[in-house]
């Protein structure tokens, strides 16, 4: 028999072989099951019950419109906070936001809301720029909304969150108030619960408010009467600044400054244990032998010692944040959310005067 010939067989079913081992991997044995509605457990029952009297509303539809909300395993999956020990890398985080593209996006975005971003900025004192920071990060100017329904979302972290979470029953029942308060909101709102669509959480529309947030903080910008975060980008800049203001922004504050801390690892740890809590001032600084830049020695009130990350092991980031840096993560309990946002909000200025000048 011809040698080659049976190199080539052997080759073939070798092939074959693998092929057949490819496709007994799991992840290609079937299909995961589809999402079950989540059906009348005891504790959505209750729930149902409980909101509807209150409220004034149909029992038994809520119960039914509740007991057909999905329970979705995508949502349970990435509701979970990420595995412990994995580095955090505000270089590789930085560029996912300030990029060419989304430049583009926000010096477009502001100048088609020009007017809406200066008015946001005088009646609430939030700079355009940290607006326009907050709507690219979130959505890319309102490109990236979310593909999940938010009720079968909510309802789903409302009466089935995973018990594995480190905060479970809190989180539970955080997501219990909110999927009330996105009932409420779509009655108010004249929308169609079954219908809108978010985020994997339930956050909302061009600013990714979570229901509460919206029924609390958001406003009628455009002055049409209703409050629409979804499709209304004047609304949804009116509210981010309404919302950074009423969380308790300075005007004219600057959001962080650089700094130089001293080498010794004792006094590092003590700077560094409020985390982005503003605890310290100018000389509380300067007296534990950090150095901070000229402008942050001027500065009145307290600043955080913030570091970040830059992978395994390349140096980390540290900056001093204000009460301003700290108003910015109440959008998202994040230093690397603030800074994303900040920096991003500084590069579309530049790029804007660029273009204009
Ligand atoms: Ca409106």
């Amino acid at each position: 028999m011809n040698r080659a010939r049976i190199v080539l067989r052997l080759s073939a079913s070798l092939l074959l072989a693998l092929c057949l081992v490819a496709h007994a991997k799991p992840h290609h044995a079937k299909a995961p099951p589809p999402p079950q509605p989540l059906g009348p457990r005891p504790a959505l029952v209750a729930f149902a019950d409980g909101l509807a009297t209150a409220q004034g509303w149909d029992v038994a539809a809520l119960r039914e419109q509740l007991a057909q909300a999905l329970d979705l395993p995508k949502v349970k999956q990435l509701i979970l906070p990420a595995a412990v020990g994995t580095a955090k890398n505000w270089t590789a985080y930085r560029d996912r936001f300030i990029e060419s593209k989304r430049l583009d996006a926000g010096a477009a975005f502001w100048a088609e809301n020009e007017t809406a971003l200066a008015r946001a900025e005088s009646q609430y004192g939030v700079p355009a720029e940290i607006v326009v920071g907050i709507l690219g990060v979130e959505t890319f100017y309102g490109r990236i909304t979310g593909g999940f329904k938010v009720l079968d979302a909510l309802a789903t972290l409302a009466f089935d969150f995973p018990s594995e979470h480190p905060r479970a029953a809190e989180r539970q029942a955080f997501f219990r108030n909110e999927l009330a308060e996105f009932l409420k909101l779509c009655r108010e709102n004249g929308l169609d619960a079954a219908d809108v669509r978010g985020s994997y959480a339930g956050a909302l529309g061009w600013p990714q408010f979570m229901p509460g947030s919206w029924r609390q903080h958001a406003v009628d910008f455009d002055g049409d009467g209703r409050i629409d975060l979804i499709t209304s980008p004047v609304d949804a800049i009116g509210s981010v600044a309404h919302y950074l203001a009423e969380y308790g922004w300075k005007p004219g504050e600057a959001t962080h400054y650089s700094v130089r801390l001293p080498a010794d690892p004792i006094t590092r740890r003590r700077l560094l244990a409020p985390d982005i809590k503003p605890k310290f001032t100018a000389a509380d600084l300067q007296e534990a032998g950090a150095q901070p830049s000229e402008a942050a020695r001027d500065h009145v009130g307290p600043m955080a010692v913030i570091e970040l990350q830059n992978g395994p092991r390349k140096p980390t980031t540290v900056l001093l944040g204000t009460e301003n840096f700290w108003v910015v993560t109440r959008y998202n309990w994040s230093a690397y959310y603030a800074l994303a946002v900040i920096e991003l909000g500084q590069a579309v200025k530049a790029r804007r005067l660029q273009a204009t000048r």
